[in-house]
C-alpha cells in the first residue's frame, strides 16, 4: 500500500509520477488467499456459532459433534479463557485429541459419545458485549438484563432446537471460573439443563477463594486481573524486573502502590477491588453460595472440591454447606473430595508434589464418578448410577470413601466430634488442656521487612519441580523451612500410638496479643511423618500440611467493618480452616504453626492500623511482638472435626 502524504505536505515531483516498470520477474507468495483446511479425516464436524443473547449480543460457540451422533447429549462448557481455543488446542483429526491440552485427559467425552460446546462468555475472545469479572447476577450490582443465568439460558435454548445431532438434554461443567459459571446456570434454569458438575468453583472472593482468605489480600493474583482484563484476547503480560517475586513484592510496598506501576487503574475489577477491601455487600451479594441459598433446587449437581486447592479451597464446601439443607430426597446436591490441586481433578491424579497416592485418582473420578453421574441424567435409559451423596478420598491411609453427608464420620454417617487440640508451654501440642502452672505465652517478632515466605525462595511460581509447577503443589510442600524460623511457632504432639482421623472444618481459636496495632494469623495442621519412611526416603520428616489459612486480624470483630486491634491486649481470633479428610497415622506427630505474614502471595499487614492496607505508607510497616497465650482462662486451640482418635 503507498501511503498517502499527510494533508498540507506537497507531493514532490519525482513521487507523483507513476511507479517504475519492474525490472525483475514475477515470483508469487506461495500463500493462498485463504487455506481451506481439508475436514474429511476427522472424526467429528465442529460448527463455529455466533448465539444471539436475549439483548442482540451474540456469543461465539464452537460446537464439536462426533460422526454418527444421533440422540446424543451435549455437555456446554462457558469461559473466559478462549473457546475457539480449548476446542482446537491440538492438531489432531480426532475430536479426544483436539480438545486435549485445555481440557486434559478426554477419555471420558469420547466414552460417553457427548456433544461438546465451549462458549465464550460476552466480551472476551470472539464473544461480544461488555466483559465483567464473575458479572453479578442481574441486581443491584448488574441493572443490566443478562447475566451468565439469562446467557446460559439463551444458549441451551438455541442449542436444543440447532443441533439436530442432540437428544434435547444438556449438561453444564467446568472447573474454577468456568465452575463458577456452572453454578451460575442453577439460577432460573432452562429445562433443557439436566445436571452440573462445578469443580473447583469460585464462589466467595473474599472469604476464601482467589482474590483474599479471610480479608488478607492474594497480591500474587494481580497478574490475572491485568492479562484478564487488559484487552479483550486476554493475555497482557505483567512486566518483571526481579526474578524473585519475594523482591519484586517486598520492593513494591503496598498491593495498591504494586497495582499503580503496572497501569492496573485502568482495569475495572482493579478499581473495584481496591474500593472494598471489607466484605461489605459487593462482597457478600455476589457470593455464589449466597446466591444459590435464595434460589429453589431444580437441577442435580456434583460439587468437585481439591482437598489442596490453592485458588479456590473455599468454594465447592460452602456451596454444599448452602445448598444440601434444601435437598429434602437426597438427590441433588453430591459432593467429592479428591486429593488435588485446583482442577487436578480433570488432569493426571496418583500424586501431588511428593505425595503418592498409589493409583490415578482424577481417573477415578471421571470414569466411576462423573460420567456416570453424567450420564444419569443426560441418557435417559442409563442404568441408574449408584453415586454416593459424599464421595470423599481419605490421605494418610490413600483410599476412597462413600459418606451419606459432609462431614461424617463414617459411611454409617456417625457425627464427627469437635475436638480441642491445645497449644500448651514447651510448644507442646495436647489433647489436654494447658495446666495452671505452664508459662503463660509464647511470642515471636514479626518483622514486615522480613516476611514469611509461601514457598522457598526464590519464589517463582511457574518453575516445574516434578510434574508440577511450585504452585500447583505448594499447599502440599514441606513446612520444615517454616518450623525452623524464629518467627513462626510450631507446636507438636508426641508420636501418635493411635490413628487420628479428621473430616470436615478445623477451626483456630488463637488467643493472641500483638504490639501492634493490626495483624495477621496464619495457622497451619500439619502431618508430620516419621523420621524414617520406608520406600520413600525423601518423607522422612516431611511436614504436610493438611489444612491451614489466614486471618486478617482487623476483621476480628466484623468482617465488614475494620477495628484497630488494642495493642498488647490478648484476644481471641476464631477462624475456620479449609477441609481436610485425613488420617494421621500411628508413628506421625500432629504439628500446629502459627505465623504472622505469607509472602508474597498475601499482602503484609503493616501491623499499624491504617484505613486501606492498600494504601500503606512505608513507614506505617513496623515489626510487631506477637503472643500466643496458653493458660487455663486463655487457651489456644485448633477444634479438630475428629472421626476417629486420639
Ligand atoms: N481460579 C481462577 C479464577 C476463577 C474465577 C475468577 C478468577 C480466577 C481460575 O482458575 O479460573
Amino acid at each position: 500500500m503507498v501511503a498517502s502524504p499527510a494533508p498540507g505536505v506537497a507531493q514532490s515531483a519525482a513521487s507523483a509520477q507513476s511507479p517504475a516498470p519492474k525490472t525483475y520477474p514475477d515470483l508469487p507468495s506461495e500463500i493462498p488467499e485463504r487455506f481451506v483446511p481439508v475436514t474429511a479425516g476427522l472424526d467429528y464436524v465442529r460448527r463455529n456459532e455466533m448465539i444471539p443473547m436475549r439483548d442482540g449480543v451474540r456469543l461465539y460457540t464452537a460446537i464439536l459433534i462426533p460422526n454418527g451422533a444421533k440422540e446424543a447429549p451435549i455437555v456446554l462448557e462457558r469461559t473466559p479463557y478462549d473457546a475457539s481455543g480449548m476446542a482446537s488446542s491440538e492438531p489432531s483429526t480426532h475430536m479426544g485429541g483436539a480438545i486435549s491440552r485445555h481440557n486434559g485427559p478426554t477419555e471420558w467425552v469420547i466414552e460417553g459419545g457427548y456433544i461438546r460446546v465451549f462458549q465464550d462468555v460476552r466480551g472476551m475472545h470472539g464473544s461480544e458485549g461488555d466483559y465483567v469479572m464473575n458479572r453479578p447476577i442481574h441486581g443491584p450490582q448488574n441493572p443490566t438484563p443478562v447475566d451468565h443465568a439469562t446467557d446460559t439460558y439463551d444458549t441451551i435454548d438455541w442449542l436444543v432446537r440447532n443441533v439436530p445431532q442432540s437428544n434435547g438434554r444438556v449438561g453444564i461443567l467446568g472447573v474454577s471460573y468456568d465452575g463458577f459459571l456452572t453454578l451460575m446456570a442453577l439460577v432460573n434454569p432452562h429445562p433443557a439443563l439436566k445436571v452440573a458438575v462445578a469443580m473447583a468453583p469460585m464462589v466467595d472472593g473474599w472469604r476464601g477463594d482467589d482474590w483474599f482468605h479471610n480479608g488478607a489480600f492474594r497480591q500474587m493474583g494481580m497478574s490475572y486481573y491485568l492479562g484478564q482484563e487488559a484487552t479483550r484476547a486476554s493475555g497482557e503480560k505483567w512486566l518483571e524486573g526481579h526474578y524473585d517475586k519475594y523482591d519484586e513484592f517486598l520492593e513494591g510496598v503496598s498491593a495498591g502502590e504494586i497495582g499503580r506501576r503496572h497501569g492496573l487503574e485502568q482495569v475495572g475489577f482493579w478499581r473495584k477491588v481496591l474500593a472494598h477491601p471489607s466484605y461489605d455487600s459487593f462482597w457478600r451479594d455476589q457470593a455464589v453460595d449466597r446466591v444459590l441459598a435464595a434460589q429453589p433446587l431444580k437441577v442435580p449437581v456434583m460439587l468437585v472440591h481439591g482437598l489442596w486447592d490453592q485458588e479456590d479451597i473455599y468454594g465447592a464446601p460452602a456451596v454444599y454447606r448452602a445448598l444440601k439443607p434444601k435437598d429434602s430426597a437426597n438427590d441433588k446436591v453430591f459432593l467429592v473430595l479428591g486429593p488435588w490441586h485446583h482442577g487436578q481433578e480433570m488432569g493426571e491424579g496418583s500424586g501431588l508434589g511428593e505425595l503418592r497416592f498409589g493409583s490415578d485418582t482424577s481417573l477415578y473420578f471421571r470414569r466411576e464418578i462423573m460420567r456416570p453421574f453424567l450420564d444419569r441424567y443426560l441418557r435417559p435409559g442409563a442404568s441408574k448410577a449408584d453415586i454416593a451423596p459424599v464421595t470423599a478420598y481419605e490421605t494418610g491411609t490413600n483410599r476412597w470413601r462413600r459418606l451419606p453427608a459432609w462431614p461424617a464420620a463414617d459411611e454409617a454417617g456417625r457425627a464427627v466430634r469437635p475436638t480441642p487440640l491445645y497449644m500448651r508451654a514447651g510448644l507442646a501440642l495436647s489433647f489436654q488442656s494447658p495446666a495452671a502452672a505452664d508459662a503463660p505465652f509464647d511470642e515471636y517478632v514479626s518483622d514486615p521487612a522480613k516476611p514469611v515466605p509461601f514457598i522457598a525462595r526464590p519464589v517463582r511460581p511457574d518453575q516445574e519441580v516434578g510434574n508440577f509447577s511450585r504452585w500447583r503443589r505448594w499447599l502440599a510442600d514441606d513446612q520444615r523451612e517454616a518450623s525452623g524460623r524464629t518467627d513462626v511457632l510450631s507446636y507438636e504432639t508426641g508420636v501418635l500410638a493411635a490413628p487420628v482421623k479428621v473430616s470436615g472444618a478445623p477451626v483456630a481459636n488463637i488467643v493472641a496479643s500483638t504490639s501492634g496495632t493490626d495483624s495477621d494469623w496464619v495457622v497451619k495442621v500439619i502431618d508430620v511423618y516419621p523420621d524414617e519412611v520406608a520406600g520413600q526416603a525423601e518423607m522422612g520428616g516431611y511436614q504436610l500440611m493438611v489444612s491451614a489459612d489466614i486471618f486478617r486480624g482487623r476483621y476480628r470483630e466484623s468482617l465488614e467493618t475494620a477495628h484497630a486491634l488494642e495493642s498488647g491486649r490478648p484476644l481471641m481470633f476464631r477462624f475456620e480452616l479449609p477441609n481436610a479428610n485425613h488420617v494421621f497415622l500411628p508413628g506421625h506427630r500432629i504439628m500446629v504453626q502459627i505465623q504472622s505474614s505469607w509472602f508474597p502471595l498475601y499482602d503484609r499487614n503493616p501491623q499499624t492500623f491504617v484505613p486501606s492496607i492498600f494504601w500503606a505508607r512505608p513507614e506505617d510497616y513496623q515489626k510487631a511482638t506477637q503472643r500466643v497465650y496458653h493458660t487455663g482462662q486463655r487457651s489456644s486451640f485448633v477444634e479438630l472435626p475428629l472421626a476417629q482418635g486420639p
